[in-house]
């Protein structure tokens, strides 16, 4: 069988003294952290669509990507990025890839023949999987880039779109199933709106749900057990996105009765881009009970728009693993790598030391949350800061034992309060201290 990155061993874990950019300096894959190997709690992915089929377009230029299958096209070339794809895993030791329908296969002329195409692609995928002993993180469909998609798709204004929609979701559940994937994930897509002169917002919203449940009655059917995400993005594609962040989504899922199904997938950059941090999106979902996964990239603060860049921000993985550690792990979500290179960054060993630098960023994340975790230095400032809710007035508030009327004469009886400093600054030089020792 062809080696399509000739060149580039098996990476090893070299330690955080090692110059070589092909090897790990913190991801040390067996290593126990508390009580789980390293590889456990992050459990990495790789995203087909980025480090596959990615071109680097932008919308000044054309694809700039050298890859060893760029003289490939159709099934070859589908054939080709498979075997390259399962390559790529092995040599960084990553146990989990994701994908789009789109991503594997080429779509034909008709859903007949796309349904061929990818029925021929996922035994191939199948095969490398058995060989490997990779797994399918999660499955999805793109349901956003052909022209049919203009106007969404399960939110599309035309119900033929909706039912096309329909026929793509129910082939990737039954692919995904197939596979043995262990979630299946719904981003919005084009499931948004431009401009509400043209928009019946109540009719698209109610078709989303509707849409949700049928998948979700689908994959019953099935006896597809894996667990459903829902990614948020507030803008992009469309201008509003209706899956705007986790508060929004769970306000949508209560209303719709689907709270118990879906659960988050929590994209460092699209936290950014509705207004919030990593940490925050992962935080609303831990507390709701509905962290699922996380798509671990970053954005750049300086451009408004989905720069999916591989994730180097050492601070945000930081607070990303101790959310993770919080919540008690991530399974049967992990860590995908939703990130491509720059357009620049166009050789094939780029793909490697991206992934290299992000998985290191990751890993290092985790070593440092787990020690502040297990210090409890942030957990024991915050509880003493509620102090007041563990007796007196505050338990009272908390039991719910009493009301207005009382508080009020409590409150005459206690005119002058005193309030403790904040110590946000003190929490940060912590934290920082943290990140330079561990
Ligand atoms: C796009 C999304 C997409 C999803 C999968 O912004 O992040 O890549 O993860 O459809
Ligand atoms: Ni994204
Ligand atoms: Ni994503």
């Amino acid at each position: 069988m062809a080696e399509y990155f000739k060149g580039i061993d098996k990476i090893k874990f070299e330690g955080e003294n090692s110059t070589n950019p092909l090897a790990f300096k913190y991801y040390d894959p067996e290593k126990m952290v508390g009580s789980k190997k390293m590889k456990d709690h992050l459990r990495f992915s790789m995203s087909y669509w980025h480090t596959m089929t990615g071109g680097g377009v932008d919308p000044f230029g054309m694809a700039t990507m050298e890859r060893p299958y760029n003289n490939l096209d159709g099934m070859e070339l589908a054939k080709a990025r498979v075997e390259a794809a399962f390559e790529l895993m092995v040599k960084l030791g990553m146990e989990y890839f994701c994908f789009h329908d789109l991503d594997i296969s080429p779509e034909g002329n008709s859903l007949e023949e796309k349904e061929k195409n990818l029925d021929l692609i996922v035994d191939l995928i199948e095969q490398k999987m058995k060989e490997t002993g990779i797994k399918l993180l999660w499955g999805t469909t793109n349901g956003f880039s052909n022209p049919r998609f203009v106007h969404g798709a399960a939110t599309a204004p035309n119900a033929d779109v909706f039912a096309f929609a329909a026929a793509q979701v129910k082939k990737a559940l039954e692919i995904t199933k197939r596979l043995g994937g262990e979630n299946y994930v719904f981003w919005g897509g084009r499931e948004g709106y431009e401009t509400l002169l043209n928009t019946d917002v109540a009719l698209e919203n109610d078709n989303f749900a509707r849409f949700l449940h049928m998948a979700k009655d689908y994959a019953k059917k099935i006896g597809f057990t894996g667990q459903f995400l829902i990614e948020p993005k507030p803008k992009e594609p469309t201008k509003h996105q209706y899956d705007f962040d986790t508060m929004t989504v769970l306000g949508f899922l209560r209303k719709y009765g689907l709270e118990n199904d879906i659960k988050m997938n929590i994209e460092a950059n699209h936290a950014t881009l509705a207004g919030h941090t990593f940490q925050h999106e992962l935080l609303m979902s831990r507390i709701n009970g509905v962290l699922g996964s996380i798509d671990a990239n970053q954005g750049d603060m300086l451009l408004g728009w989905d720069t999916d860049q591989f994730p180097t921000n050492i601070y945000d993985a930081t607070m990303c693993m101790y959310e993770v550690l919080k919540n008690g792990g991530i399974a049967p979500g992990g860590l995908n790598f939703d990130s491509k290179v720059r357009r620049g960054s166009f050789e094939p060993d780029d793909l490697f030391i991206s992934y290299i630098v992000g998985m290191d960023t990751f890993a290092k994340g985790l070593l440092v949350a787990d020690k502040l975790y297990s210090d409890g230095v942030l957990e024991d400032f915050v509880a003493k800061r509620y102090d007041s809710y563990n007796s007196g007035i505050g338990k009272e508030i908390v039991d719910g034992t009493t009301d207005f009327e009382k508080l009020a004469a409590y409150a005459k009886k206690n005119y002058s309060i005193k309030n403790s400093s904040g110590r946000q600054e003190l929490l940060e030089g912590i934290v920082n201290s943290y990140i330079y020792k561990s």
